[in-house]
């Protein structure tokens, strides 16, 4: 039987990608109800050719919903994701408030979508640098396993919301124009810049909020304690694709031939890797794509040979970053015996 499925957070930056992911999938539903905070309650939205008015997310939102597929902000999951389970439903949690949480599951289906089956009611969406660095390193982990990670990011503006992609685009418009930029969401220029990730920075080790992230829910996703991941993520001026530059250690040698064929072969996986004419990875390349690109596979000369790898991959940070990974994760709880 169909589900009947809610969005919390539809007017979003990730709200309206999970509308069109679960367009473009054909994801079967009954009923679909489209929640936001009262601020956007009333607002209409078109789906599939029918109008729906968008309901102010409450305590009582969810009798009748199976799935709630939910990207309001952490604080939002953590007021009303217990009032969904409570109900009944199940919901994708696309914000960190339940990631860590051990009875939670943390599911990337390229990776671990056996884990999905083990929930208590809220299965958590990672990080999208999480997300995106462990579709490409996963293939390789599963060659040989991995000892160590190093990570270096290039975020978009999409990952800081709608509001941030706006004044990404303003400031381009304003500056174009010779006028005054705004700098309300960051506090800072954006256009022709960058600057270290604008989450939290940890006073004792310097580690900000990101990276802590990619660090601990890497881990988790792997199910591997041992492994060492390290991170510098930084905001890069690109609208919705984050690009990452990653370096990683083998436990035991592993040949170039034998890194790409795994790469050729792992889902969710585009190489772009054409040395001749610099085609790799881009975050224009990547944004609306599905795939994470995987580009500039090389061995890592400073490692001893088939022990270190390079490469840079590009993901589209609102797709396979967030509503691709969370539509995918609903489809695992459609068909929970394909695993
Ligand atoms: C960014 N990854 O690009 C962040 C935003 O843990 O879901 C999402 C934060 C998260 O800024």
């Amino acid at each position: 039987e169909r589900p009947n499925v809610a969005i919390a957070g539809v007017t979003g930056a990730v709200g309206v990608e999970l509308l069109n992911c679960l367009d473009k999938r054909n994801f079967p539903f009954n009923n679909l109800k489209l929640l936001a905070s009262a601020r956007s309650a009333g607002k209409e939205m078109v789906f599939q050719g029918k109008k729906y008015v968008v309901e102010e997310l409450t305590d009582d939102s969810f009798e009748d919903v199976d799935i709630a597929l939910f990207s309001a902000g952490g604080s939002q999951s953590k007021r009303f994701a217990p009032s969904a389970v409570d109900a009944g439903c199940v919901v994708i949690d696309n914000s960190s408030a339940f990631r860590m949480d051990p009875h939670t599951p943390l599911v990337v289906p390229e990776v671990n979508p056996e884990a999905a089956a083990h929930h208590n009611g809220i299965i958590a969406n990672p990080n999208c640098s999480t997300i995106i660095m462990n579709v490409a390193v996963w293939p390789l982990y599963k060659l040989s396993r991995i000892r160590r990670i190093v990570a270096a990011t290039y975020q978009a503006a999409s990952g800081a919301g709608a509001a941030a992609m706006r004044e990404l685009e303003q400031q381009a418009v304003d500056w174009s124009a010779g006028k005054e930029l705004k700098t309300d969401i960051f506090g800072r220029q954006y256009l022709w810049n960058l600057f270290s990730h604008n989450s939290a920075i940890d006073p004792t080790n310097g580690y900000n909020e990101e990276e802590v992230k990619m660090i601990r829910e890497t881990k988790k996703i792997f199910t591997d304690d041992n492994l060492h991941v390290t991170a510098t993520c930084i905001r890069v001026p690109v609208l919705r694709a984050h690009c990452e530059a990653i370096n990683l250690t083998f436990s035991s040698p592993v040949s170039e031939e034998e890194v790409r064929a795994a790469l050729a072969a792992a889902p969710g996986v585009l190489i772009l890797d054409d040395r001749q004419h610099n085609q790799f990875p881009e975050p224009l390349l990547a944004s609306g794509e599905d795939d994470v690109l995987v580009g500039r596979i090389r061995p890592d000369l400073s490692q001893p040979h088939g022990m270190g790898y390079e490469l840079f991959i590009a993901g589209d940070q609102l797709l396979k970053g967030a509503a691709l990974n969370a539509v995918q994760i609903a489809e695992l709880l459609l068909h929970p015996h394909d695993q």
